[in-house]
């Protein structure tokens, strides 16, 4: 099925120059961008992204952490989306994130874990909803289609 994610390039990944790897890595994989902008994410909204976390021992590191500087906020699409872009993120702690993973290659601590992907559909759909409008999101065909599905 096809579907359509959430990606964003944490604070770290901007800082430490990762976009255009996350990006290249996305777009190997065959995925589409439909949607990619920088945003500084205002604190309320990442109280909302983040609500399921409230009350958590690292819930006030990471709002200051996702707020601190400029993030990349992306929106994927394609055959599976969700659970492709999953895993090629790898596991939430890099430590434990196997190597040729994002994670496991370009991080190594939780509260500094370089990209964010939706963990499901409807987490997907809720998160593009927050940060992105329907006018942002672009619906085109590109001419290596063909090549990706059966
Ligand atoms: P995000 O949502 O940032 O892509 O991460 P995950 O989907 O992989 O993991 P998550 O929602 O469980 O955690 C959200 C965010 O909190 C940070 N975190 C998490 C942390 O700093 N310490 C922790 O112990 C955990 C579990 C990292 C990701």
């Amino acid at each position: 099925m096809i579907e359509r994610t959430f990606v964003m390039v944490k604070p770290d990944g901007v800082q430490r120059s990762f976009i255009g790897e996350i990006v290249g890595r996305l777009e190997k994989r065959g995925l589409k961008p439909v949607a990619l902008k920088m945003y500084r994410i205002p604190k309320d909204m990442a109280e909302r992204f983040y609500a399921e976390h409230k009350g958590k021992q690292f819930y006030d590191g990471l709002i200051n952490y996702i707020t601190s500087g400029p993030v990349v906020c992306m929106v994927w699409e394609g055959e599976g989306a969700v659970g492709a872009v999953r895993s090629l993120i790898g596991k939430t702690n890099p430590a434990e994130a196997l190597a040729g993973t994002i994670r496991g290659d370009l991080a190594l601590h939780p509260g500094k874990n370089v990209i964010h992907g939706s963990d499901s559909i409807s987490s997907a759909q809720r998160e593009i909803n927050l940060l992105f409008n329907d006018y942002e999101l672009m619906d085109y065909r590109r001419i290596d289609s063909e090549w990706l599905t059966e």
